[in-house]
């Protein structure tokens, strides 16, 4: 019996040594010290025995019960350390390591250049106001002196909302300029009137390097008594200047819209070549960018203004080709493409 619980000691010992995990060593706890564990076990075993052995090996079975409960605490105590110094190692934070960069948005090369156009014109005193992006036809085209079967809708192709009045009119579409804001506006409010209105835009149109059937728009609206054509000029070339640098040369021809007359395009001397002639400005020297002109009167008593005492000017441009123009972009559907190495150069 002495050398069975001689085994017993050596295999327990053995065991304990192998142990790495709290849970290993709470199963060999339970196998040798438990309520059925070994030592339990070979104690019980000895009631048959006579008293003086019994007592003998009785004592030392205790006696290697605390030995095992020593070496158990022991073991127990050196798994807490390691588990410990483990999580703190995991969770230790090293100071010195460079910050990880946080990835940053970035506004949308549209927004930006809209942002641009418009604090140009309200550093001139041009208030910003948005309209709606599906309009009606009075606002988009009638207010505008382009009525119903007039040739000079053809100048939009417009995307026309499915709904139909009683008289089987079709009066709602999506806007194809963001000129119907002017409208409202001069409809509520008396002059002097100063706006700026960007906005998405939509067109029917097959897509190509210039054209998209959504884009923005920057139109702007100036009227008071006693505004001019060169109140016009001025603040145009003023504009466009900012925007293309203080240098630039600019010059007005006639142009046609249905809204102004006289109504202009406006260019610019090529920011690129200085007006040699280069691939920007298609070798002639001279870049289009806006459309303006003086505010029709019919439009104006339209919305019940007195066009023998006001008069305003207008003016139109088109944002992704302002962008275009600016940074050498080719491809207008390169805006709406989500390709980031495009994005990230803004
Ligand atoms: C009202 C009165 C007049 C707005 C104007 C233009 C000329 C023009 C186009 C240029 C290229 C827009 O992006 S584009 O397609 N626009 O040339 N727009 S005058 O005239 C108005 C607007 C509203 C009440």
């Amino acid at each position: 019996m002495r050398e069975e619980l001689e085994k017993l000691k050596t295999k327990a010992l053995a065991e304990l040594e192998a142990i790495d995990g709290e849970e290993d060593l709470e199963e060999w706890r339970i196998a040798y010290l438990g309520r059925k564990g070994a030592i339990t076990s070979f104690l019980r075993g000895l009631v048959s025995l006579p008293l003086e052995e019994r007592r003998a090996l009785g004592a030392l079975a205790n006696e290697m019960k605390s030995l095992l409960e020593k070496r158990f605490a022991e073991t127990e105590k050196a798994l807490k350390a390691a588990e410990a110094a483990r999580l703190a190692e995991k969770g230790r934070i090293d100071v010195t390591l460079p910050g990880r960069p946080v990835p940053l948005g970035r506004l949308h090369p549209a927004t930006q250049m809209i942002r641009e156009i418009c604090a140009a014109f309200t550093s001139m005193g041009f208030r910003v106001v948005e309209g709606p992006d599906v309009e009606w036809d009075y606002y988009s085209f009638e207010a505008l002196n382009i009525p119903k079967g007039h040739p000079a809708r053809d100048m939009w192709n417009t995307l026309w909302i499915d709904y139909q009045t009683e008289d089987g009119e079709r009066p709602m579409l999506l806007r194809p300029h963001t000129s119907p804001m002017q409208i409202r506006v001069m409809e509520k409010t008396r002059p002097p009137v100063r706006v700026v209105v960007p906005g998405r835009c939509y067109r029917y149109e097959a897509t190509d390097a210039t054209h998209e059937s959504a884009f923005f728009q920057v139109e702007g609206l100036a009227v008071d008594d006693g505004i001019t054509f060169a109140n016009m000029k001025g603040t145009l070339y003023e504009f466009a200047r900012r925007i293309f640098g203080a240098e630039r040369k600019a010059r007005f021809r006639c142009d046609y819209f249905p809204f102004v007359e006289p109504g202009v395009e406006m260019a610019i001397d090529c920011f690129a070549c200085g007006g040699k002639g280069c691939r920007i400005c298609k070798e002639s020297g001279w870049i289009e960018i806006m459309g303006a002109g003086m505010v029709h009167p019919g439009v104006l008593e339209r919305v019940g203004y007195d066009s023998s005492i006001y008069t305003g000017f207008a003016f139109g441009l088109g944002v992704e080709r302002m962008a275009m123009l600016k940074y050498g972009i080719e491809d207008i559907r390169l805006f709406y493409s989500n390709d980031m190495r495009f994005l990230r150069q803004f």
